[in-house]
């Protein structure tokens, strides 16, 4: 979570949202009448409509004439003002999944079908179910088309997108494209005659108008005519629409750009959470390495308008969600809220620190330190990257932070210096001696600007601290986290896998070992086994 729960959230959240507020934070409680209830029971009529339509298609399609061999499957049911329910239908004829064939009918609901509107065409004219062309031809000539090798799935449809319904071959390549952006096209070859029909990129950019970070580019998915707001490893982006269960809607849009920087618009703030995730996603991939939470190229779900005036944001060991914050007027989306989110499902899959004592505290500092690592990486102009947590969504309702890493006391609760009563705090506070850690070892103490932003870090034993710089400080803390410290590990722990880390990254004495080791004495922590020397 990003900061310490006010109200407990009913549903069980093992681990974190981004913060804790001071006990004495202003923070109005979540309303108590939420219309929560409403939106999974709309869901749930939803779905049942499409069931109720399903079981109906044949008789659906026999009214529409459909052809011998064509079989309707319901996408999707609206239901107007005038009780017209209109279903979305795609087709296929024979078991072959027919590309381009979808149509909306217009039914009472007693079934009668009063309008509908093919796409191409009702005729699926097409005399043969089998191929001349084989698969492997198929893949050749879309590879040769596309320049890429990495295809995954080759499938005999009816290709009914324009021109004659016909046989065709689908091909799906992964690649890279010519600008590093990963490439997913599906291309379609004749299945009669070998030739190329087309060929379509999938892997588009999208414009994000977000509430925190100004226009950005997002990678989005193009399908079937929409745009999704997905990146080609899988993070995507759903919207609770004021629920607290299930896995929300996917975010879809029909120009690719998206949202208008304001929470008026339902997509704002997917685009800050969507943002978020594609950037720490970019960022553990691009300087530590890591292909995402679970190190498998696959990416995460990010789900958006949780609840109702929620004022949190938390992992739950699959997913990261969010709220609107107070008045639902501030969602908690912010890039460095985002990458502390995504980093949880970090920690959970590597030191798995507890969430408790000062393995807890380990734990909400290493989201902490990623998340603020993430923000620099993204070099937003809007948000520039800074040592604070959640100075844009202002969560205190005063316009700062939530946590400071340079001078962790300024929060009010959290310590500058580690003691052995720190694990008896709450975690988003007893993580205030690793930040300021972070923040020591990075810069160096006392009084300095970065990004313009001014900093004042004390050391807790009056020895001032030479920074070695963030990147050297953050691969330093990951090497830790990843190879050195085990679900109870506390801040003795830290400061010996720290130093060893820096050794086995950068050498015995070597400056970015020695500002470790000066900033774990600068925030208290007792002198291990393990120096710079040794
Ligand atoms: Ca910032
Ligand atoms: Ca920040
Ligand atoms: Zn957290």
């Amino acid at each position: 979570m990003i900061f310490r729960p006010v109200v407990a959230v009913a549903g069980a959240v093992t681990a974190c949202a981004a913060f804790a507020l001071a006990p004495t934070g202003a923070v109005a409680a979540p309303a108590s009448a939420t219309p929560t209830g409403a939106v999974p029971a709309a869901q749930a009529a939803a779905d049942g409509l499409r069931g109720q339509e399903q079981a109906r298609a044949a008789s659906t399609g026999k009214a529409l004439g459909l052809g011998s061999g064509e079989s309707l499957t319901a996408r999707s049911v609206l239901v107007d003002q005038f009780g017209v329910r209109h279903v979305r239908y795609e087709r296929t004829l024979d078991g072959l999944r027919v590309v381009g064939g979808d149509l909306v009918a217009a039914l009472t609901s007693a079934g009668e079908v009063t309008s509908v509107h093919y796409n191409r065409g009702k005729d699926l004219a097409v005399a043969r179910r089998s191929a001349d062309v084989s698969p492997g031809a198929a893949r050749a000539t879309a590879a040769a088309a596309t320049g890429q090798r990495g295809q995954s799935a080759t499938e005999l449809v009816v290709y009914a997108v324009e021109g004659t319904p016909r046989l065709a071959w689908e091909v799906r390549s992964d690649g890279i494209q010519a600008d590093q952006t990963p490439s997913r096209r599906v291309t379609y070859v004749d299945a009669a005659t070998g030739a190329l029909i087309e060929s379509i990129e999938e892997i588009v950019t999208g414009t994000g108008n977000s509430q925190y970070s100004g226009t950005v580019s997002l990678a989005t998915i193009s399908s079937g005519g929409v745009f999704q707001l997905k990146d080609a490893h899988g993070n995507y982006a759903t919207d609770l629409n004021g629920a607290t269960s299930g896995t929300g809607t996917l975010f879809t849009d029909a120009d690719d750009v998206w949202g208008n920087g304001s929470i008026t618009s339902r997509q704002t703030a997917g685009v800050d959470a969507e943002y978020g995730a594609e950037q720490t996603y970019a960022f553990y991939a691009a300087v530590l390495g890591r292909a995402g939470i679970w190190n498998n190229g696959t990416g995460a779900r990010s789900r958006v308008h949780y609840g109702n005036g929620y004022n949190n944001a938390f992992w739950d060991g699959t997913q990261m969600t969010y709220g609107d914050g107070t008045g639902n007027a501030k969602p908690l989306t912010s890039i460095d809220v985002a990458g502390h989110e995504m980093s949880h499902g970090v920690t959970s899959n590597t030191a798995n620190l507890a969430y408790r004592k000062e393995s807890g505290g380990l734990n909400e500092a290493t989201s902490d330190i990623f998340g603020t690592a993430v923000e620099f990486y993204a070099s937003n102009s809007a948000d520039v990257g800074d040592y604070f947590i959640g100075e844009k969504i202002d969560l205190r309702g005063n316009g700062t932070p939530l946590r400071y890493m340079d001078q962790p006391s300024k929060d009010g609760s959290s310590p500058n210096c580690y003691s052995s009563t720190v694990g008896r705090l709450d975690v988003h506070y007893s993580s205030g001696p690793l930040n300021h850690w972070f923040f020591l070892a990075s810069e160096g103490s006392g009084a300095r600007t970065v990004n313009g932003v001014a900093y004042n870090s004390p050391t807790c034993n009056g020895v001032a601290v030479t920074g070695a710089g963030r990147d050297a400080a953050t691969k330093i803390w990951y090497r830790t986290l990843t190879t050195k410290l085990t679900s109870s590990s506390g801040y003795a722990a830290a400061r010996q896998g720290a130093i060893l880390s820096a050794k086995e990254l950068y050498g015995k004495n070597s400056a970015q070992c020695l500002a470790t080791e000066s900033a774990f004495n600068a925030i208290s922590v007792p002198k291990g086994t393990q120096t710079c020397a040794n």
